[in-house]
């Protein structure tokens, strides 16, 4: 059940043939490529298989994921998951991963050619020539040289176009909320604020995400503070740049031309922008080269080799905080926090309220998100739910149990604390065995091993009665644990009837 338990693979588009064969021949796995299936027979295929990897024509849809009973992972082999019901898939304990990299080079490529064919209208001097005019009059255009392109958004795509676009003598301005002005200083890119960026600008190229924050950035209101003939480029999401703000802008002659990779619907059922004359537009070719497909397809293969090998989780895009998980590091300290919440669960079995996670340690510094899953799986062991670290906080919520985290610097020892109304308990590593050392203001004298079957006494412990019950039973004491209200004892298999023990409770991880 384990999420690196991936053994099928179902490719169910045409991927380069290096995606099956790394699967193969480093991951173990099955591989069985079907592409161009109906969604009905994709929908009856899936059961079979574990993972499934997509480029852009699979739609993996609700029903596709909730058909996929062992499902745990969807891969798709390029930049964004448009084509899958990321949601559904969450709530389903799936993994969504994608390959945000292997289309950077391509995508800055295709974004260079627009800026070149806007400067100097080489599309429509071409399709003009194949009318078998000889225009020359109409096709005067402008040199790049000294002009100021501004790149909105300096990841590795905007990163590449401003590198590239520098050697055409252009100055290379931007923005990016994230990456900061000494790194992007390093190739070369001033950044200013959107309002200072505006009227600098002879082109304008968009490289970010289609978030709230950048749909419709390049808006009326931004066109009204820019240069009167700015050209701008969208090889990125459609959306980015309004597309009415866009037609208004080309017709009033505020905006002097535009290259179009990306739209907002998909083939456009509008053609307005696309048969503006100064509009150079393509059907969604960023991604379209052999090179950023066999990368594709290699990267995803690789990801999910290291996955299967439990060596890292790169690229999912629904479960961050599962990336840090999949180092050997991390694994006992998950596995504490699953036994934690176990534990807080039976001493506290009415699941409502909060649920507090506390990380303590320098090399817990950044844990706290996917130990809060941990603890929630925990919890929700015996709810019936196929919980897991992708799904484990999302279900906690909708049971009413809100898990949070958050981490102290106090102590540089490592260690894990979970409570819960007045429940509190207190965990760590016992070299790599996850171990309990505390139960409120109570420390055990020496680490309790949560693995195997435990008793716990809250009140009097009866160690007499139990050597007697353990011989009845064939059993035996595994060891013996004292702190002040409670007693906990290792057992070597689960005893059936409790009732001669007091208070006590019968725990197995
Ligand atoms: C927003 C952005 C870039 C941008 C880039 C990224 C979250 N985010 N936002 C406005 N990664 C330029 C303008």
């Amino acid at each position: 059940m384990a999420l690196s338990d991936i053994r099928r693979i179902l490719i169910s588009d045409s991927l380069a043939p290096a995606c099956a064969h790394i699967l193969r021949s480093q991951g173990g796995i099955e591989v069985e490529e079907s592409p161009g299936l109906t969604p009905a027979e994709l929908i009856a295929k899936i059961q079979d298989y574990d993972g499934l990897i997509v480029r852009s024509a699979t739609k993996v849809s609700a029903e596709v994921l909730k058909a996929g009973k062992r499902l745990k992972l969807v891969g798709r082999a390029g930049t964004g998951v448009d084509n899958v019901d990321v949601d559904a898939a969450t709530k389903n304990g799936i993994i969504v991963m994608n390959t945000p990299t292997g289309n950077s080079i391509s995508a800055a490529e295709l974004t260079c050619g627009l800026i070149l064919s806007l400067s100097r209208q080489i599309p429509q001097a071409a399709a003009s020539m194949k009318q078998g005019k000889w225009d020359r009059k109409k096709y005067m255009g402008s040199e790049l040289h000294g002009k100021t392109l501004g790149i909105l958004g300096l990841g590795r795509i905007g990163k590449e176009v401003a590198i590239r676009m520098q050697s055409f003598q252009m100055k290379t301005i931007g923005y990016d909320p994230i990456i900061p002005p000494h790194v992007t200083a390093e190739f070369g890119v001033q950044q200013f604020s959107l309002e200072e960026i505006w009227p600098q600008c002879d082109y304008i190229t968009v490289h970010t995400p289609l978030l709230p924050s950048t749909t419709g950035l390049i808006n009326d209101a931004a066109f009204a503070k820019c240069k009167r003939g700015v050209q701008v480029i969208n090889c990125a999401r459609g959306g980015i740049i309004d597309e009415g703000a866009l037609l208004r802008a080309l017709q009033s002659g505020q905006c002097g031309g535009a290259g179009l990779d990306v739209f907002t619907e998909e083939p456009p059922q509008d053609r307005a922008l696309i048969d503006h004359p100064l509009v150079i537009s393509l059907p969604h070719l960023g991604a379209s080269t052999h090179e950023a497909q066999n990368r594709c397809g290699e990267e995803i293969a690789q990801q999910i080799v290291d996955l299967v090998k439990e060596r890292a989780l790169l690229g999912a895009v629904n479960a961050p905080a599962l990336t840090k998980a999949f180092s050997p590091d991390t694994k006992p300290w998950i596995q504490l926090g699953e036994a934690l919440g176990v534990l807080l669960h039976s001493l506290s079995p009415e699941l409502r309220g909060a649920v507090k996670v506390s990380t303590s340690g320098d090399s817990l510094k950044s844990s706290g998100s996917f130990l809060c899953s941990a603890v929630a799986i925990g919890l929700l062991r015996n709810s019936g739910k196929k919980v897991n670290l992708v799904n484990g906080c999302l279900f906690a919520e909708e049971l009413g149990v809100q898990v949070t985290s958050q981490h102290s610097t106090d102590s540089t020892e490592s260690r894990l604390e979970v409570s819960a109304g007045i429940v509190h308990l207190i965990g760590g590593l016992s070299s790599t065995e996850p171990c309990l050392r505390q139960i409120g203001s109570s420390a055990f004298q020496s680490p309790v091993t949560l693995r195997g079957t435990l008793l716990l006494w809250t009140g009097e412990a009866s160690p007499g009665k139990l050597l007697d019950l353990l011989s009845l039973a064939g059993l035996h004491l595994q060891s013996f644990h004292i702190a002040s209200g409670y007693s906990m004892a290792a057992i070597s298999a689960p005893l059936s009837d409790l009732s001669q023990l007091g208070s006590c409770l019968q725990i197995t991880f």
